[in-house]
Order: C-alpha cells, then sequence, then structure tokens
C-alpha cells in the first residue's frame, strides 16, 4: 500500500519534522505516491468540495454547455476525453470541469455558480499546503525549504474536478486511462468510490480512499529537476458498476505557453554527482 504520511506536528516540532522528511524522501524514491493527514484542510472543506464538483455536473446540461469547449487557453471549462481528442489515444469514462487558477485565478463570476465558493475555499487552502510540500520535497533533496517554490514549481495551477458516472460496462472502459502526470505536483482529492491505481514494481495497485486524506504524486517536472532521484509514475483509474465517483486533482505545473518570460528546467545542479551525471 502506498505510504500515509501524518503531517502533525511540522514546521512545529524538529524530530517529528525531520521523519516526515524521511518519510516524504522514501516515498517519492520508490513510489512517486503518498497520502497525507493532519494537513491542515478541515473534513467539512473536502466535503463541501466533493459535493460542490458532483453538484456541478449533475446540473442541467444545457446550464453546463454555457462553457463546454476544448480550448484550454480558456480558464474555466468543461468537456470529456480531452485525449481523445488531443492525443487520439484513449476515452476516459468521465466528465470534468477544469478551472486555471494561477498565475490568475478567474473572476468570480467566469466560475460555476453552484461551486464558486466552495472552489476559491478549497483552492486557497490546497495552495497553503502546496508550499508545505514543496518545503518538505526540497529538503527531501538536500536543498534549501524555499528551493523549489523559488524555482517557480507553484507559479501555474489547474484543477479538474472528475465526475465518474457508474459504468453499465465496467470491464470494458477506463475511468482515466495510464498516464503519468506532467506536473511537478499534484494533490489528489477522491471521495469513497475508489478505483485509483498506481504502477508500482509492474502490478497495478489500489490506492484506498482515506477518508480526510489527501494523495499527493509526483510528476513529470519534479522527475526531471531532481535529476531521477523523485519518480513520476503511472496510474491509472478503473471505471465502476457504482457512482459517481468524484475526484478533484490540483495540478502545481509550469506555465503554459505563450508564459512571458518562458522558464527552462533541467536537472539542479546539485543533484548531478560523478555517480549519477
Ligand atoms: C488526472 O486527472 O490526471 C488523474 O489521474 C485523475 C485521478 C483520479 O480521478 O483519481
Amino acid at each position: 500500500c502506498i505510504p500515509i504520511i501524518d503531517l502533525t506536528g511540522v514546521d512545529e516540532d524538529a524530530s517529528l519534522h525531520r521523519e516526515i522528511i524521511n518519510k516524504v524522501r522514501d516515498a517519492c524514491e520508490k513510489w512517486g505516491f503518498f497520502q497525507v493527514v493532519n494537513h491542515g484542510i478541515p473534513l467539512n472543506t473536502l466535503d463541501d468540495m466533493i459535493d460542490g464538483i458532483r453538484r456541478f455536473h449533475e446540473q442541467d446540461p444545457e446550464v453546463k454547455k454555457g462553457i463546454y469547449t476544448r480550448d484550454y487557453t480558456k480558464k474555466v471549462l468543461y468537456n470529456s476525453n480531452p485525449d481523445l481528442h488531443r492525443k487520439k489515444t484513449a476515452a476516459n469514462w468521465r466528465d470534468s470541469l477544469t478551472f486555471h487558477m494561477a498565475p490568475k485565478q478567474p473572476d468570480p463570476e467566469e466560475l460555476p455558480a453552484v461551486c464558486r465558493d466552495i472552489i476559491f475555499d478549497y483552492t486557497n487552502k490546497v495552495t497553503t499546503l502546496g508550499r508545505t510540500l514543496f518545503k518538505l520535497l526540497s529538503e527531501a533533496l538536500g536543498l534549501h525549504p524555499t528551493y523549489l517554490e523559488e524555482s517557480g514549481c507553484m507559479e501555474a495551477t489547474f484543477c479538474f474536478g472528475h465526475y465518474y458516472p457508474a459504468c453499465p460496462e465496467p470491464d470494458l472502459a477506463l475511468g482515466t486511462a495510464s498516464h503519468a502526470d506532467s506536473s511537478f505536483l499534484t494533490v489528489l482529492l477522491q471521495n469513497q468510490i475508489g478505483g485509483l491505481q498506481v504502477l508500482h514494481e509492474n502490478q497495478w495497485i489500489d490506492i484506498p480512499s482515506v477518508r480526510g486524506a489527501l494523495v499527493v504524486n509526483l510528476g513529470d517536472m519534479l522527475q526531471l529537476i531532481s535529476n531521477g532521484k523523485f519518480v513520476s509514475v503511472y496510474h491509472r483509474v478503473l471505471a465502476k458498476a457504482i457512482g459517481p465517483r468524484v475526484s478533484v486533482a490540483y495540478f502545481f505545473r509550469i506555465h503554459l505557453p505563450p508564459a512571458n518570460p518562458l522558464r527552462v528546467y533541467g536537472p539542479i545542479k546539485k543533484l548531478l554527482s560523478e555517480e549519477n551525471p
């Protein structure tokens, strides 16, 4: 099972803090995934976010049509199967509400009224948690605690609010096809339905839904800048006969073009060595 890391005492108690860094390092090297509990985001905020995303998707299609597009330069959009359209790879048994939160948050009226308030509340709290996580990751790499944040890892973010309806033929479909994230870091909230799996030592391992926990995974960019010390791994979501499964994936990622100035990333110099060039 992927590690569950208790963040109690982080930044407060030196010995707990050290222990947490060791667990984070271990999880990032072996799994690329871990769950966090006691992360500072109240349970009612998590429940309200799941509920807000569910309410958005369960609205009259006529209301949702207003923001239906495949144009990802839009700050707020709704669609399904972007992979099928863009990469012609796979159909996913899900619909997604997508919103870009940084570098500039959308104006409130751009977000769907049914979940607007909770989106601002939840994403502000995940940003605070993200700051803690990037500090821990920096320290786990032997870098100054603010190194990753100062490298721009938190400058651009976007969020998916996924909705996986009950699937009549779950053996013939996947909820989300196998992929690795292109982000630096992803923080994922899921409801109790389950179905998320990670590829570990060539086997698909279930990531159970733990009430109050958030799943954290590393993306390709962190694997790149950590010079391969940390891993970005494949994961997928099974389609289920029961539903709806609701999840919220918050990505800390590079700026999308045309960002100005464009940042260029490569392995962090301090992590290069004779043995690991
Ligand atoms: C993604 O949005 O990239 C995911 O992997 C979604 C995972 C999930 O819904 O649990």
